[in-house]
């Protein structure tokens, strides 16, 4: 989260151009680059129009964007410098001057507010720590943030730009180097609490429709020092607080749990969805969360790329995604722009099976390269991916409308549907019967071919 950013201190940022100039309110950031267009007869080179996504087409009975309700992260975005542990910041914005002053945050967030009208998306989602600076008391903290809460609304109003979810960063600060919810010392877990708290009421104020926990460092490096049943037992403890305290203030957004198996933690708790499913049920908190699908962190758990979309939609738990890609050829979180349309086909064919995603979104958990320097490079990012999106979900209509594919996966089920299956279906039988049905019926003989290369190729006609 924090900044390498040289600071300047004569008030340029090194490109020539000076950010003071980006304290005025109607300072222009983005400067040459208008409302992107649709173009659908542009040619391969043409990467700052949309070709594909046009929010008002209607799709199965809806306009394209209420299926996609995309949304920009802030942290990725406006706080991303391209630094890693390797190398120094590459991704020098004109108006940031890489400091923690109020000034800084301020030019961020307007810069923010005309790139999501720019680009046309309807949502925005941010941690607490990625839009106000963090002061020595928690009271200076909560100051510092209801001033900028103060502008993100007065932005919102004026753009029309509404917010997806709002998050605590409780991984980042040095506090929470073991853990926050799950961590060790009840004064930390404490302060975590009131982070929270906050951020409940901040997500309050900005008319939030999901509040999202991510606990990159609920889990542990090394079992030996580890109480693994302890931190569990305080992190649903943690869970629980939030979910009283949003009935308390009347926050009508959903919780949502977002899964990751590792990175920073060497074991996350919130492995993957089935894990975050098991956790929540077995802590009575399945009613009051839901989850958030991060696609590239699926693929970190070992997982195909659409596996925890579907797992999580089967149990009706679906809440929102972060939709970004891995690099399946990497072992790490690349948070990369997702322009691979056999995977937003499958994600689309799941959120239009579901009937829609809202409250939740699709929400661009990505960065740019750290070799994609220019600003441009923003929008040909978001762009490229929102149009990926937009193409997975018109092949998603038709595989569905077609039903091709679901017939026949009906058909491979339709055991199920009458006699013994149908007694099995409905959990109307026992191990005495199906023994009787075997001893009169006989062992099964025609085991059918499951045709997975069919099914592959059904999926090709469609992308
Ligand atoms: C980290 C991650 C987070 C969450 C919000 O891998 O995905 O940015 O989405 O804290
Ligand atoms: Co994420």
């Amino acid at each position: 989260m924090s900044s390498f950013a040289p600071t300047a201190t004569d008030g340029s940022s090194g490109d020539g151009a000076n950010y003071r100039e980006f304290d005025d309110p109607n300072a222009e950031f983005f400067k040459g680059i208008g409302k992107i267009p649709l173009k659908k007869d542009g040619g391969a080179g043409e990467t700052m129009v949309f070709r594909t996504y046009e929010p008002n087409k209607q799709v199965m009975g809806k306009p394209m964007k209420d299926w996609l309700r995309f949304s920009v992260c802030f942290w990725h975005t406006f706080r991303g410098t391209g630094a890693d542990p390797f190398g120094f910041p590459t991704l020098i914005r004109p108006w940031d001057d890489g400091s923690n002053s109020m000034a800084n945050a301020k030019r961020r967030l307007r810069a923010g507010f005309e790139f999501f009208s720019k680009l046309g998306v309807p949502y925005w989602t941010f941690h607490d720590r990625d839009i106000a600076p963090e002061g020595s008391t928690l009271t200076e903290t909560n100051k510092n943030l209801d001033e900028i809460v103060g502008l993100a609304q007065e932005l919102q109003n004026k753009t029309g730009v509404k917010l997806l979810w709002a998050t605590c960063n409780l991984f980042a600060h040095q506090r929470y180097m073991n853990g926050a919810g799950s961590n060790p010392d009840a004064h930390i877990f404490a302060m975590a609490a009131a982070q929270v708290k906050k951020g409940l009421e901040v997500a309050k104020k900005l008319g939030a429709e999901n509040f999202v926990f991510w606990g990159g460092r609920e889990g542990y490096h090394t079992i030996l020092n580890t109480n693994v049943r302890k931190e569990l037992d305080n992190l649903a403890t943690f869970f629980r607080m939030a979910a009283d305290y949003k009935k308390k203030i009347g926050f009508t957004g959903n919780l949502l749990i977002e899964p990751k198996p590792k990175e920073p933690a060497k074991h996350q708790y919130d492995y993957d969805a089935m894990t975050v499913i098991g956790f929540l049920k077995h802590y009575g908190l399945d009613k009051d969360y839901k989850l958030n699908i991060e696609p590239n962190h699926t693929t970190l758990a070992g997982h195909g790329y659409e596996h925890d979309i579907v797992m999580s939609s089967a149990f009706g738990m679906l809440g929102s995604i972060d939709s970004n890609t891995g690099s399946p050829d990497l072992g790490w979180d690349t948070d990369q722009f997702p322009m691979d349309i056999k995977n937003t086909t499958m994600v689309m064919k799941t959120v239009l099976e579901q009937g829609g995603i809202a409250p939740g979104g699709l929400n661009f958990d990505c960065k740019v390269r750290r070799e994609s320097t220019e600003l441009g490079d923003m929008f040909i990012s978001h762009i490229g991916a929102m149009d990926s999106f937009a193409r997975g979900l018109l092949n998603a209509e038709k595989l569905l409308s077609e039903n091709v594919i679901a017939k026949q996966v009906k058909e491979r089920y339709s055991s199920y549907e009458s006699g013994i299956g149908k007694k099995i279906t409905d959990g109307q039988t026992s191990l005495e019967e199906l023994e009787k049905f075997i001893l009169d019926n006989g062992n099964p003989t025609n085991v059918a071919s499951g045709r997975q290369e069919h099914y592959e190729s059904m999926l090709n006609y469609y992308v």
